[in-house]
Formats: C-alpha cells, structure tokens, sequence
C-alpha cells in the first residue's frame, strides 16, 4: 500500500497514515486503501482489532482540498460516497478499533477517528469539521456519527462554527475517550486495545453488534436484538468456558 503502513503484533495491527507532505489528507487512494486494510486484517485469523494514527502533526487533516478544487456535483457525490462506504465498513465489522489522534484531525479525518470504536488523543492534538469554512459540510458521515455520539446541540455548534477543540475540550464534550501525553499516546492505545481483545473474542464482537445496532433503531427494537445476541451466546463454547473459568476461580481460556 502507497499510503498506510500495516504492523502486525500479535492479535492486532497498528495502521499509520502515510501522507505527511499533505497532513495525510484523505484523497481516492487512502481511503481506498483503508477499504483494502480492514478487509486484509478481517481475512487474518490472528488479527482481532487495530490501531490507527499518523505520521507527523497530523492524524489526518481532512480530505483532499486541492483535489476537491475541480469537483462538480457528480464527483462530489461520488467521492462523499466513497469515504461513507468504507468508513461504514471499518465501523460494522469485527476488528475493534482505536483511533490514536496524535494531531490534527480535522474534516475527513474527525469523521475516520468517528467511525473507529474508541479515540484516544495526545495532548497536542486539535480537532473540529472546518468544512463551513470551506464552503462544504462534512460528507463521510460526520453530520450523522457527531450528534449520536455527543448530542445534537453540542454537534450543531461543533459543525456549524467550524471551530477547531482541544482533546482536552473534546474530552469534555465525549467525542474524545482519554487525553494522553504523546510520548505515551501509542502504549495507552495498545493496553486498552490489549485489556478489550483479552475478553471473550465472540462476546465482544456481539457487545459491539448490539451497540451499533441499537443506536441505529428504537429502544424496543434494541432491546429485542440485545436478547438475541445474548441468548446467542449459551451455544458458543467461549461462554461455557468464561463461566466455568469464573465458578472454578481460574482464568478463561479463550
Ligand atoms: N488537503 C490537502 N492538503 C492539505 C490539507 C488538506 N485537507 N491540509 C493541509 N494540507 C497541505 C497544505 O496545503 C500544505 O501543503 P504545501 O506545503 O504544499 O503548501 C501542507 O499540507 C502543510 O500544511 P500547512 O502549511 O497549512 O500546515 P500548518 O501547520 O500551517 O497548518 C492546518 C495546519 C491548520 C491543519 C492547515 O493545514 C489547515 O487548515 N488544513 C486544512 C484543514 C481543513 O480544512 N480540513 C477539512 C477539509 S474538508 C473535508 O475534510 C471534507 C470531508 C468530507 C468530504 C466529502 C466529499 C465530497
């Protein structure tokens, strides 16, 4: 891959964004390529979650602003299309993610870290949706991700001002889970990620189907599928493990 470089440890992949000259400004190609990257992790069997970040001041600086110059309508549908497919991809599948936003994460790339599980961002980082500044509004998704995961009037100022946050201040707000220092931004990333693939791989993986599903419908209908899920989970062997483990006070083995 031209853009993203892909380390494999152990049971999981910490994934840098590749484009420093540009702030790794999200054009066709990164995001084609985030595409490709959940989907070679998915076919690893080793693999159960990611870490994503990127190389110098920036996590991601948006999308492309000089390739969107000579869009028409057409085009800029289609490219909002493409971010919205293979952020929606990277947000329902399997793999847990973390975002590490190590610096600027703006436009485009507010809506990447968006669509991962978790964000975790040093302490120098800025984070916001300029794209009014521009003349935009976001197009890969975030009008949708920032109001379910912060509320709608705290959405509605973030988007509309344009304004750039501290972590400190998005950690305020929700959008932000933990403010780290950045020499530690990475090991705090890997521990969380480490603690949450050391539980019952199947539970998670249901855990993090009944969240999103459940944000997507009414409580009733939520509820119905959380039953589902865990009713589902009596026929795997990991839970019969994880209760046995627990009774006979030692460790699962999963
Ligand atoms: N796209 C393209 N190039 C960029 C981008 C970007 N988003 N951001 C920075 N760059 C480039 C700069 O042009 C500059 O290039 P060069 O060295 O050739 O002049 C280089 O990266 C370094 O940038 P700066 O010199 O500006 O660095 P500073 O430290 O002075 O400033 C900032 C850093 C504040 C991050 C500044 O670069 C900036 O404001 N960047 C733009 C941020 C922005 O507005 N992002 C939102 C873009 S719109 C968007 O993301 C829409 C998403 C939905 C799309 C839907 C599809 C239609």
């Amino acid at each position: 891959m031209s853009f993203l470089e892909i380390q494999i440890k152990t049971n999981f992949a910490l994934v840098t964004i590749k484009r420093p000259e540009a702030l790794n400004a999200l054009n066709d190609v990164v995001i084609t390529e985030i595409g490709a990257m959940v989907d070679e992790l998915e076919s690893n069997s080793q693999v159960r979650g990611f870490i994503l970040t990127g190389e110098g001041k920036a996590f991601v600086a948006g999308a492309d602003i000089a390739k969107m110059k000579e869009f028409n309508v057409k085009e800029g549908q289609a490219f909002s299309e493409l971010g919205q497919t293979v952020f929606r991809k990277m947000e329902l599948s399997g793999l847990i993610s973390i975002a590490a936003i190590n610096g600027f994460c703006l436009g485009g790339g507010m809506e990447l870290a968006m669509a991962c599980d978790i964000r975790y961002a040093s302490t120098v980082a800025k984070l916001g949706l300029p794209e009014v500044t521009l003349g935009l509004l976001p197009g890969f998704g975030g009008s949708q991700r920032l109001p379910r995961l912060i509320g709608v009037g705290r959405a509605t100022e973030l988007i509309l001002s344009g304004d750039m946050i501290s972590s400190e201040e998005g950690f305020r707000l929700g959008l932000v889970n933990k403010v780290c220092d950045p020499a530690e931004l990475l090991n705090e990333s890997e521990k969380t990620l480490s603690t949450i693939l050391s539980r019952g791989p199947n539970a998670i993986k249901a855990a993090k189907t009944a969240i999103r599903q459940g944000l997507e419908t009414n409580m009733d209908r939520g509820l119905g599928w959380e039953k589902q899920l865990f009713g589902g989970r009596f026929a795997d062997q990991e839970t019969k493990e994880g209760l046995s483990a627990f009774l006979e006070k030692r460790k699962p083995n999963f």
